[in-house]
């Protein structure tokens, strides 16, 4: 694997000589400040790129070129901002950077109810908990057609979450749900959130589906001209919520992209936290299916609960088989004689972390433990694959 670390930016509570003494050598990060849907010159990427070197780092991943809602609504002006992205890949490119990470969730990318949820250890995970999810469909956002969409069961363990609630508790829920999590790139009040979710009240999965595509078909060519790959990250959670279509879920989701669009600038982020919410994705079976287009790997473990709800675990002890999830990664290494890019996901926020400012999921000692116990793996499965 080579080894790499996400970096929001000068912003960044965890500094870039941070990231040095983590031992990594890439850097993945975004130009966060350029609105969505604007070409990143040039010399903006190499200002960025030149923060990484002076700190004897690489920024080699982008995560993400964000998609604008126009792209994946195929509305307004969907083709102007298809262009701009051509000519930020260019950009790029021309710049030595060629992984680059996208996301085609509607409206909102990852989501979680929780973002402090106490560990027996006194550290803090990030959760998604359904009960409390339901409760802001149904009872906070009031979601036209929300309540069409769950058991009477389920709407009323929602009622009995939500009156449970105190006010702060609505708000930090509501904060945590539409406020942007880190690397979101949107924000939205209630209102502003209403009117998001409104625009995709007619667009089924199939029409998102072509509407992915016809963005690929458009970008792909541009990648190959200039060596560069798309990586898509999967749905987190993966499966579809408030109403909104999902279509990067599981390895079938995948394997009709490929058929769609079979350039070899198509590429996937295997987010082993994300898919791993399924307990039906085989993730190693999906790293060796899929190995030949997987430049990119987010490694993190969550455990779920009968009830549907799921939290970040430590990563060796939550339903993601991360042991065999390197064993398949060395596998495609070595057949393909190419090394991942491979990130620690979130950590829990501890140690001197806890109560200091940070990124929700991006603390430093978290993902430090994290790197440490997944380099640890590598070191002694590598001599099978050389
Ligand atoms: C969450 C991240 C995602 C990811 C985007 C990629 O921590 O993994 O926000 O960056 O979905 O476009």
């Amino acid at each position: 694997m080579r080894q790499s670390w996400r970096w929001y930016g000068p912003q960044d509570p965890v500094p870039l000589q941070y990231i040095r003494q983590a031992g990594v050598t890439d850097i993945v990060t975004a130009l966060h400040h350029i609105p969505n849907g604007e070409v990143w010159t040039r010399e903006q990427i190499r200002i960025r790129q030149a923060e990484c070197r002076a700190a004897g780092l690489e920024w080699s991943v982008v995560e993400s070129v964000p998609v604008h809602e126009h792209i994946k609504t195929r509305e307004g002006d969907y083709l102007r901002y298809i262009e701009n992205y051509k000519q930020t890949i260019r950009n790029l490119a021309a710049e030595g950077i060629r992984c680059i990470t996208y996301n085609f969730m509607p409206v909102l990318d990852w989501t979680r109810t929780d973002l402090a949820y106490p560990m027996p250890d006194g550290s803090l995970a990030l959760r998604f908990e359904r009960d409390a999810f339901m409760a802001f469909d149904l009872f906070i956002l009031e979601r036209p057609g929300a309540a069409a969409q769950y058991s009477a069961e389920e709407a009323e363990k929602a009622r009995r979450r939500f009156e449970a609630m105190s006010p702060e508790d609505k708000q930090k829920l509501t904060r945590n749900m539409i406020a942007g999590l880190p690397g979101s790139e949107e924000s939205f009040t209630l209102d502003q959130f209403r009117e998001a979710l409104k625009r995709y009240d007619t667009i089924t999965e199939e029409d998102l589906r072509s509407n992915l595509i016809f963005f690929l078909r458009q970008i792909c060519p541009v990648c190959e001209e200039v060596g560069a790959r798309m990586v898509i990250h999967p749905d987190d959670p993966p499966y579809p919520i408030l109403g909104l279509p999902r279509i990067m879920s599981t390895a079938d989701d995948f394997r009709k992209l490929i058929k769609a669009v079979p350039s070899p600038a198509n590429g996937l982020n295997l987010c082993t936290g994300s898919l791993g919410v399924r307990a039906d994705n085989d993730l190693p079976a999906m790293m060796r299916e899929f190995g030949e287009r997987i430049d990119f790997v987010h490694l993190r473990s969550t455990k779920r609960s009968p009830e549907g709800d799921f939290y970040e675990a430590n990563l060796l002890e939550g339903d993601v088989p991360v042991v065999e999830m390197m064993k398949a990664l060395l596998e495609v290494e070595h057949r393909r004689r190419f090394r991942i890019f491979l990130r620690p996901d979130h950590g829990h926020q501890m140690c001197d972390d806890l109560g200091r400012k940070s990124n929700p999921g991006y603390s430093c000692y978290g993902r430090l433990r994290s790197l440490a116990e997944l380099r640890g793996i590598e070191a002694a499965l590598i001599n099978d694959y050389e």
